[in-house]
């Protein structure tokens, strides 16, 4: 099984498909589908990295237990177990030969061809699960590890979470981000972020956001509107390995332009330091002192060149049978 090749962008050959793996042409759906029409789907991002050991899927487990939790809150119920799901991940990788990767499981409302049922009532929709994968460059560019990038804040407020629950990771949430990506880069931003619907920064279209303030790293709470980011959670535990004080707690918009240093995390993102906000410098202009060494911990651990805080099983090696017979079972969250 080779690699497909779309524009320069190698893409895994193979998708999985509610149990079966099928080839990427083969992986469509009709224009009735449930989730075209009215966003039901909930969906993951994950990364697999270069290791000396082969490809490693990163957090794997976390993230489709993440999945499976955004499912559980749409009543979205699949039939494949979270060992199952993982295992596929493992096998789209390795029989891809993907020596790098992104990997988008998604679960969604298809169309039941042979009884179709339309309007909102999801429940006559069959439900549908797939993992894909390509070869995702660095998300807000190239040089953005590096130098940073330039944000605004939106004029668009993050969904309340009583309205779309920010755990649950659904397509529909992305309409929201969509709004708030547009806005920036029509003006002439890499990214925006959201304040919620108190007018407290929330995330970025689709990062996390921390705060570095007199050596002190602060981020937004659950409560604000966020996803649970895993690479926010990665960052915590390895700032609290490294003795950095965290504080998870409300941020004031104005506290963005006064920071010390400033960052996104996320799977697509990794660790992206923030260079400027409406037009603000933020620090020095560049990226900071802590958010270095956070970024070159995290490189370090998922390229395996060093073990996880506490040691986490964080690193799932596709062509160790070990590791792949065991394959979400070796941490949840
Ligand atoms: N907030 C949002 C809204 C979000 O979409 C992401 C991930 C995060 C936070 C960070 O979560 P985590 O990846 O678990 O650290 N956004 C994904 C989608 C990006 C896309 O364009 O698609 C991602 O980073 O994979």
């Amino acid at each position: 099984m080779s690699t497909k090749d779309v524009n320069t962008m190698k893409i895994a050959p193979k998708i999985w498909r509610n149990g079966e793996f099928i080839n990427w042409d083969e992986a469509r759906v009709h224009v009735m589908t449930h989730a075209i029409h009215y966003g039901s789907s909930v969906f993951e991002g994950i990364r697999a990295y270069h290791t000396e050991r082969g490809t490693a899927v990163f957090r794997l487990t976390e993230h489709i237990q993440r999945l499976l939790n955004s499912a559980k809150v749409y009543r979205m119920d699949t039939t494949y177990t979270r060992e199952e799901i993982c295992l596929a991940a493992v096998e789209i990788v390795r029989g891809g030969g993907m020596d790098e990767c992104y990997l988008r499981p998604i679960i969604f409302r298809g169309l039941n061809e042979e009884k179709p049922a339309f309007g909102v009532n999801p429940f006559p929709n069959p439900i549908e699960c797939y993992i894909a994968a390509w070869d995702w460059g660095k998300y807000l560019g190239e040089e953005a590890l590096e130098t940073g990038v330039d944000v605004c804040v939106s004029s668009w407020t993050r969904t309340p979470s009583n309205s779309l629950p920010a755990v649950a990771k659904a397509g529909a949430n992305y309409m929201n981000s969509q709004l708030i990506k547009m806005e920036a880069i029509l003006g002439g931003f890499s990214e925006g972020i959201a304040l919620d619907d108190r007018g407290m920064v929330s995330e970025g279209s689709g990062e996390n956001l921390f705060v570095v303030n007199n050596g002190k790293l602060i981020t937004p709470p659950l409560g604000a509107s966020i996803l649970p980011g895993i690479t926010r959670d990665s960052v915590i535990q390895i700032a609290k390995e490294l003795g950095i004080e965290i504080q998870e707690t409300t941020i004031q918009r104005a506290a963005l332009y006064l920071a010390d240093e400033l960052f996104f995390t996320g799977t697509a993102a990794e660790i992206t330091p923030i260079r400027s906000v409406d037009r603000i410098t933020v620090g020095a202009g560049k990226r900071g002192e802590i958010t270095k060494q956070l970024q070159d911990i995290y490189f370090d651990v998922i390229h395996g060149k060093r073990p996880a805080p506490n040691d986490a099983p964080w690193l799932t090696y596709v062509n160790d049978t070990e590791e792949k017979k065991t394959a979400g079972s070796s941490s949840g969250s």
